[in-house]
């Protein structure tokens, strides 16, 4: 199962507790403080692991908790070290401290680890405030508490192209024929329910990443269809290909509309993110649908492209057209080999 946002708590451990102790031994007299100290707390880290994709493992165990660190013993030994442990989460995964908002971690390598919450100092034990004139200390200090937390995780996929659009405009269909991304294709709306990754190849040198997300409908924001939280994973995009359906009705500049609409009220990021708009089903295209949607693209400053996925008309260029842009434009280039090592390497959701 797709899961893309999880909150769990994290409580590291505490340290343990200074001993109060004395050396008692024969011939000995007086032997002096010999409390040992408390052992450290553990403490709780994040580790991103590209053999995930989704935080489904977090469903079923929301608190983590590090090992205490054992208290300190007589003859000055202390107590041990508690165990460290670590969660691994799925590249793209965001973290946020619950409470306060602040990020805590947004990774983006393989092996990346975090520290999310220290674990407690140990206390000491009494053999450290022996003095001169105090030669016999009653007491020892405690350990210090562990920090804890609350996590609030969003994983959003790293793409270099999102393509949205509403249902059944062809966008499952065209990851398919440019990736190797096998998605479910149908003729009925809202066929995908999560959001699909490819990896593109342009040619022997240059590959992309193009994220194919559920369909959007008017007034997804408003929960309407699937909703528009599966925009996020388009958020970290390059580019955006709005694909428009020329063979579902005369308006395709109407249906293109919807989902301008839409990216609006997701975010200012979508709204204003470079976007090509891309009428598909060329080869079943209503007559005069063409020219309104180059119009409609031409008025709103898009570059406009046609494809037919099916006939394979338009699709070559689209994705020269694509891995240009996306050269030109990636942001986090280093962001794109994670992900693209990830995709040929990831296990099915
Ligand atoms: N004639 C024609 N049909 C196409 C073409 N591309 C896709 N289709 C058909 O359109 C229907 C919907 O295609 P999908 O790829 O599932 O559409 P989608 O945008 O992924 O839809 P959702 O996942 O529901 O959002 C399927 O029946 C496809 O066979 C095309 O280029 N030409
Ligand atoms: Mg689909």
């Amino acid at each position: 199962m797709f899961i893309d946002q999880a909150t769990i708590k994290v409580k590291a451990g505490d340290g343990g507790k200074g001993c109060i102790a004395f050396r008692r031994e024969k011939f000995v007299p007086k032997g002096g403080p010999s409390g040992g100290d408390g052992g450290k707390g553990g403490s709780v880290w994040i580790v991103a692991s590209q053999r995930l994709n989704t935080l489904y493992h977090l469903q079923f165990r929301r608190e983590w908790e590090a090992g205490r660190g054992q208290h300190g013993m007589g003859s000055n030994c202390s107590g041990f070290d508690g165990d460290d442990i670590t969660i691994d989460l799925p590249i793209g995964s965001v973290v946020r401290d619950k409470a306060t908002g602040d990020l805590v971690a947004d990774l983006t390598h393989d092996g990346e680890r975090i520290l999310v919450a220290k674990g407690g100092r140990g206390g000491w034990g009494n053999q450290h405030f022996a003095t001169a004139t105090r030669q016999a200390p009653r007491f020892a200090q405690d350990g210090n508490a562990g920090e804890e937390r609350e996590l609030a995780i969003e994983l959003k996929l790293i793409a270099d192209v999102g393509l949205v659009g509403l249902p059944n405009a062809g966008k499952s269909t065209l990851i398919s024929v440019i990736s190797a991304a096998k998605p479910k294709i149908a003729d009925y709306p809202f066929t995908t329910l999560i959001p699909n990754l490819g990896v593109v190849r342009a040619d022997d040198t240059e590959t992309f990443v193009v994220a194919d997300i559920p369909g959007l409908i008017e007034g997804a924001h408003e929960g309407h269809g699937l909703g528009d939280r599966f925009l996020r994973h388009v958020e970290r995009c390059t580019v955006l290909v709005h694909l428009v359906d020329l063979a579902a009705n005369e308006t395709p500049e109407v249906d293109a509309e919807v989902i301008a609409k839409e990216l609006e009220r997701y975010s200012e990021t979508l709204a204003t993110k470079p976007r090509f708009i891309c009428g598909s089903k060329l080869d079943s295209a209503i007559p005069g649908n063409s020219e309104k949607l180059r119009a409609y693209a031409a008025k709103n400053g898009y570059d406009y492209y046609e494809i037919s996925a099916v006939a394979g008309e338009g699709v070559r260029d689209l994705v020269r057209v694509l891995a240009r842009f996306v050269r030109e434009n990636r942001a986090e280039p280093e962001r794109h080999e994670a992900e693209e090592a990830r995709i040929l390497q990831r296990p099915a959701i």
